[in-house]
């Protein structure tokens, strides 16, 4: 055998146990997703309906206690009265009564109004529990009732540096799990 026959086979050799070597390793495993059962939580917390559609009929809100709030935009003041958005969802089960945890967190408030905009809260920021931002659902502002461009229904969150989800003419309030 010539050395370079030799210097061949013994490439070669190491070649074919190289290859069987990697067949055997497989190729690379993956990590598995957690699936949404395991995000779920405990099986003692069934997981809130998404979504949630809240209602916002008269009866409902009528139940719920009034507070007011003095907030401005635009350099103008407001003085506007209704019902805290989260004694609304918690009144009518949108939102738990304890304070949120696990799967609950990743829940959001879509706020919906009839000339399209729409705007985001999430349940998190809403809980008294984990934060002090306050945010209301108004229906009178200088004492009379909210006009078609404005109402009959408005979010008002004085803590947001600017007003814009402060959302006119709301529509809906529905509650969803993020996918
Ligand atoms: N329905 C509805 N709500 C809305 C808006 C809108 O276009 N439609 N604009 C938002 C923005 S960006 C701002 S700054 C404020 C403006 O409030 P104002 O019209 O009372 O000044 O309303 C917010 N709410
Ligand atoms: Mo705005």
């Amino acid at each position: 055998m010539t050395n370079t026959t030799l210097t061949m086979r013994v490439a070669a050799l190491l070649l074919a146990a190289g290859l069987s070597a990697c067949a055997a390793a497989g190729p690379p495993r993956q990590a598995a997703a957690p699936s949404h059962a395991e995000h779920a939580g405990r099986a003692s917390e069934p997981m809130s309906p998404s979504p949630f559609v809240v209602p916002l009929d008269e009866a409902t809100l009528a139940k719920l206690p009034r507070e007011s709030v003095k907030a401005s935009a635009h350099g103008q003041d407001l003085d506007c009265e209704g019902v805290a958005l989260a004694g609304l969802l918690r009144a009518t089960g949108a939102m738990p009564a304890d304070p949120l945890r696990g799967p609950q967190l990743a829940r959001y408030l879509l706020v919906t109004a009839r000339d399209d905009y729409r705007a985001v809260y999430s349940l998190a920021e809403l809980d008294p529990s984990l934060s002090d931002r306050r945010v209301l659902l108004v229906d009178r502002c200088s004492g009379k009732p909210l006009d078609a461009d404005d109402g009959p229904l408005r979010l008002v969150a004085p803590s947001d540096a600017r007003p814009a989800r402060w959302v006119r003419q709301v529509k809906s309030l529905t509650v969803v799990t993020a996918p």
